[in-house]
């Protein structure tokens, strides 16, 4: 579907992109939305930003809700805390809250009363010594596609960073997962990346960088500077077109990783590997209560989603003191977003860096500027 927006569409998607609140970003696209020329080519660009202006609306809605009834009774809305926020999504009786208290401890509102959770509940593990991972609890979900209740869940689901779906071995749990699928989809979010020809990934400096694809990294570049965006990751597949790519600039489908958690697997031994065999590339975890280890299983998550968010963990020194807890940082960050971390004051007064990695430094420590990209496991020092 290449899109072929004249010149004043794009400016006014430029808009969008450089908007700072929820308020803008609403004003920018209804603006974008009429100046798309109607035709079959941009039937379902158009249908996409509406969703998301319908999606926007709801969330503005729902915040001024929220302000109104400050004070009076719990939100909605669950504010991000530690390296990761993961929502989990089921339905009734799936074992949500239950999954919940067994990984971080969280007092269990969990019953065989279905629709036992009423709000939203979050709780905090910790992976690998200083990874934190805050789970959500969400009432369930109904299985009727239109209620608004799944609408303001789904909305937590687009906002997570990750998405642990909650399935039951006593039911067809294949098909409770196809069904959220569906749901997913329907508000604008894919848990399926391999489907995607172009994943373009924003990011705060650096410039665009393209990998894989047999594009020229230079046009690829312009076409993304068109739509005001100067520094991004793109990864191509290798039969991507520019006009792909500039279906990805605007798409509005929203990635999350996800994995499926099969529960109940001590009442039905079978229904993991009915899963397994139906769900493709995602990862698939078993659960069963009373025998799982929380521990193994807090492991396999944090991993699972540290990877696929495309995370690096980075330990700070200072005078010979290596921090215990590692600052976590998104793939390509420099040392410059290290030193915006610790204080602003150290990106004023840097004069260079010392990183150790044994593992990949041939010199270690190694004498750096604040452009250097770290990896996974650096150890630095900022010298001001
Ligand atoms: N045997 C067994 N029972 C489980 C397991 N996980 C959860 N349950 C039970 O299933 C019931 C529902 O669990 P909840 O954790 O309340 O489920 P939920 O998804 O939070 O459901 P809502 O009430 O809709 O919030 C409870 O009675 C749990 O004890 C499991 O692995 N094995
Ligand atoms: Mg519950």
């Amino acid at each position: 579907m290449p899109a072929n927006l004249p010149p004043q569409a794009r400016a006014k998607w430029k808009k969008v992109e450089e908007a700072r609140t929820k308020e803008e970003k609403l004003q920018a696209l209804i603006e974008f939305v009429s100046s798309v020329p109607k035709h079959k080519g941009t039937e379902k660009l158009l249908m996409q930003v509406r969703r998301q202006i319908a999606r926007l609306r709801e969330e503005l809605e729902q915040e001024q809700r929220r302000r109104r009834s400050l004070g009076r009774g719990p939100s909605f809305f669950v504010e991000k805390e530690g390296d990761m926020q993961l929502v989990l999504l089921g339905f009734a009786n799936a074992g949500k809250s239950t999954l919940l208290s067994a990984l971080t401890g969280v007092a269990c509102s969990c019953s065989d009363v279905p629709y036992e959770t009423a709000q939203p509940q979050p709780g905090m593990m910790v992976w690998d010594g200083g990874v934190s991972v805050q789970l959500v609890d969400t009432p369930s979900l109904a299985p009727s596609q239109g209620s608004p209740r799944n609408s303001l869940i789904l909305s937590l689901a687009y906002n997570a960073d990750g998405l642990v779906i909650v399935v039951d071995a006593t039911q067809d749990a294949l098909a409770q997962l196809e069904l959220i699928e569906t749901m997913l989809r329907a508000k604008g979010v894919t848990i399926r990346e391999e489907r995607r020809k172009v994943v373009i990934e924003r990011r705060r400096s650096g410039g665009v960088s393209v990998l894989g694809g047999r594009l020229k990294a230079s046009d690829v570049a312009e076409l993304l500077r068109e739509y005001g965006i100067y520094h991004a990751l793109v990864q191509l597949a290798d039969d991507a077109t520019l006009d792909d790519v500039e279906a990805a600039i605007l798409e509005l489908t929203a990635y999350k990783p996800a994995l499926v958690i099969v529960t109940k697997a001590d009442l039905n031994p079978e229904g993991a590997s009915r899963v397994k065999g139906g769900a493709g590339h995602l990862k698939v975890l078993e659960f069963a209560l009373g025998s799982s280890d929380p521990a193994a299983l807090r492991d396999e998550i944090g991993e699972y989603f540290f990877r696929r968010l495309n995370l690096i963990r980075v330990y700070t020194r200072k005078d010979g003191v290596v921090s215990e807890r590692p600052l976590v940082l998104k793939r390509g960050a420099r040392v410059a977003d290290v030193a915006e971390r610790v204080h602003s004051r150290l990106v004023k007064e840097f004069r260079y860096a010392l990183v150790w990695n044994e593992r990949r430094l041939k010199i270690s420590p190694a004498r750096v500027g604040i452009d250097f990209v770290l990896d996974d496991m650096d150890v630095v020092e900022i010298v001001a």
